[in-house]
């Protein structure tokens, strides 16, 4: 192996994004293979007992798995040109927040627009997907593992709350995010300020490969929200350039006593889409952990990793999603820093999230911890 990292995953992956634009903005050499890559299936794969991407293999030999997981480790390594995680705690915990709805609840549009409009859009996934495709399956090959494929991302967002029923509602609502978030962007470069973290990160995995890239919602965003797709862009460009600000010390980011209100009025929409959500998942998995005596399996489910599934009320439907751990492996890093906070700081955030209707990511948390072991998620005694 030579001295790069090598990245395995594919464009049209969802999580691989944030790793792979971590990598290029932070000018870490990586090659990329496709996660069906020869070194993948009978190494990286057998290693791990679990297929999934982004994965990354160090330079030293280090197998890492997870978008967050990759991003700490290389960050931790003194890898990163420029701080993932704010200074100031009152706007290190909005990163927190937004790394976790970026990274979970976002789905059901990101989906939706993906495997809901196969006319604009199937013809480009299946190129797409070639990329994860074991050369020995050759162009036949590639069709049925297409199909295959397909057929479990399109079962993934039925999962995820997509049915027919609630197309309209999520045309809308998405519709409602690219407007706010347009609004915010008019006033700073990236999420926080002038430089990305790890809010940006967490945005960036459902609005690149599925909502800038997949035709269908890339001619929406280019052409209701320019200013996202812009986003996209310079969160995903490794050349340097005049406002690529990687290098630039005065690169700022916002104040926790500065606070603009187009970001109170994300943070809003964030609680408002998905608070309702997460508080349902919470309460299943108290219950069902209650059920599954001292030492709960390992979470290896399929259907997205879940273990059953939450109804709750969104946007005046009742309606049910999967419930996967992995989500509480997020939301802990938000608790754990609130956590960690002075009481001055404790108060400020609390008054934010009330404010915009964001208590339940702080107060409602779940009696075990869930951790990660030999790739996949586990529970604390
Ligand atoms: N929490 C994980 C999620 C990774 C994930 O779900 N990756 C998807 C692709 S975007 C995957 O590998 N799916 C493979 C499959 O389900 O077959 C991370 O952030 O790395």
């Amino acid at each position: 192996m030579g001295q790069d990292f090598i990245l395995y995953g594919m464009q049209a992956s969802l999580y691989t994004g944030k790793a792979r634009a971590y990598m290029r903005r932070n000018r870490i050499p990586v090659t990329e293979r496709g996660a069906g890559h020869p070194e993948y299936m009978t190494r990286i794969f057998p290693h791990m007992d679990r297929f999934i991407m982004p994965v990354i293999e160090t330079p030293e030999g280090d197998i890492i798995q997870d978008g967050t997981d990759i991003l700490d480790y290389l960050e931790g390594k003194g890898l990163g040109h420029e701080p993932l995680y704010p200074e100031d705690p009152i706007v290190k915990a909005i990163s927190f927040l937004f790394e976790l709805f970026g990274n979970e609840g976002l789905l059901r549009p990101a989906m939706h627009y993906r495997w809901n409009f196969d006319e604009e859009n199937l013809d480009f996934l299946k190129v797409s997907f070639r990329d994860v495709m074991p050369l020995e399956m050759g162009v036949k090959g590639n069709d049925i593992g297409f199909e295959n494929a397909s057929g479990r991302m399109r079962k993934a967002a039925m999962a995820f709350g997509v049915f027919d029923t609630t197309y309209d509602l999520i045309e809308k609502s998405y519709a409602e995010f690219l407007k706010l978030y347009s609004a915010h962007l008019k006033g700073s470069f990236f999420l926080l300020g002038d430089r990305p973290t790890i809010g940006d990160y967490g945005l960036f995995n459902p609005l690149y490969a599925h909502l800038s890239r997949d035709p269908k919602p890339a001619f929406l965003m280019k052409t209701t929200a320019p200013l996202i797709w812009n986003w996209v862009e310079r969160m995903n460009r490794p050349e340097v350039t005049e406002e690529h600000t990687l290098d630039n010390p005065q690169a700022g980011l916002y104040g926790g006593d500065d606070i603009p209100e187009t970001l109170k009025a994300l943070m809003t929409y964030v609680g408002e889409e998905y608070s309702a959500e997460y508080s349902s998942h919470v309460d299943y998995t108290e219950q069902w952990l209650a059920k599954q005596g001292k030492n709960p399996e390992k979470v290896k489910a399929p259907l997205g990793r879940g273990i059953g599934f939450a109804e709750f009320k969104w946007r005046g439907e009742f309606i049910s999603s999967v419930v996967m751990p992995y989500r509480f492996y997020l939301a802990q890093r938000l608790w754990d820093h609130f956590d960690s906070c002075s009481d001055k700081h404790k108060k400020a955030i609390s008054t934010l999230f009330t404010e915009t209707g964001l208590t339940a990511f702080l107060d409602k948390r779940l009696s075990r911890r869930v951790l990660r072991q030999d790739y996949h998620e586990v529970w604390s005694d």
